[in-house]
């Protein structure tokens, strides 16, 4: 429902454009007619008199601002990741504002990471998604910005644009090599670190969604991890078709 505001601000409920005002539901204000004996309706002693008149106010509809659910962070991607898309939820023009055209733009903190995604959106939907893929060989972080339009205008206190926005993490990763156990076909990664610095190895079916195997701390020069199944990783690396691996650099955990 759009809101109204009348002449001196207040926030009144309209059948049209004219409004019934009583003495008793106005809240602060008193209405004293003019000329009591018209009406021979005099106040008790002591009372503001109480009296009702019509009359009308100039109304104003003023455009409810757009809406569009938060957006999750989603997990961070490795270097040369592809092309990822993210659901929008909760896309309206404002309460029972059906008939405004909204537009979706997204704009990317850091195009070099990631450039502005593409957003798909079909008038009269709730819902849109967005579209990137991170630049070859880059990693960093990037905000991106959604930010939904209406055209119902500014006028009056009117807001016609509402934003939200998520964070894009493209992790560095470091090279290693990966050796096949002939007996169990456990796998086994060794990998040259940096004492103190913090490292994850990270798996994936399909290079989409990944899960986090471990996090260390290196306390020397290199370092070997062997993925022999749970709890590490979800299965046996002899019980999937296929399994890919990342060793990626991290910040230490807090
Ligand atoms: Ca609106």
């Amino acid at each position: 429902m759009a809101h109204f505001v009348h002449e001196h601000g207040e926030q009144v409920d309209a059948s049209g454009n004219q409004i019934q005002i009583s003495a008793t539901d106005a809240g602060q204000a008193w209405f004293i007619d003019p000329n009591p004996l018209t009406d021979g309706n005099f106040a008790a002693p002591g009372q503001p008199e109480r009296v009702q008149r019509t009359f009308i106010v100039d109304v104003t509809e003023v455009n409810d601002a757009p809406t569009m659910a938060a957006i999750a962070s989603p997990m961070a991607l490795v270097v040369g990741s592809p092309q990822q898309a993210v659901g929008l939820t909760g896309v309206s023009a404002g309460p029972s504002e059906d008939v405004q055209q909204l537009r979706l733009t997204a704009v990317s903190s850091n195009p070099g990471l990631i450039p502005n995604p593409e957003v798909t959106f079909v008038a009269g939907e709730s819902t849109a998604s967005l579209r990137y893929t991170p630049v070859a060989g880059m990693a960093g972080t990037a905000l991106v910005t959604v930010t939904v339009s209406d055209d119902g205008g500014t006028a009056n206190g009117g807001i016609d644009s509402a934003e939200q926005s998520f964070l894009v993490s493209v992790s560095e990763t470091i090279p290693f090599e990966l050796v096949i156990a002939d007996g169990d076909k456990s796998v086994t990664l060794n990998t040259a670190t940096i004492p103190g610095k913090w490292y994850q190895i990270r798996y994936s079916p399909d290079l989409i969604d990944w899960s986090v195997a471990i996090r260390i701390q290196a306390t020397g020069n290199s370092f070997q991890w062997t993925d022999l199944g749970p709890p590490a990783t979800t299965e046996h690396p002899s019980e999937v078709d296929r399994r890919f691996y990342v060793i990626e650099k991290i910040p230490p955990p807090r």
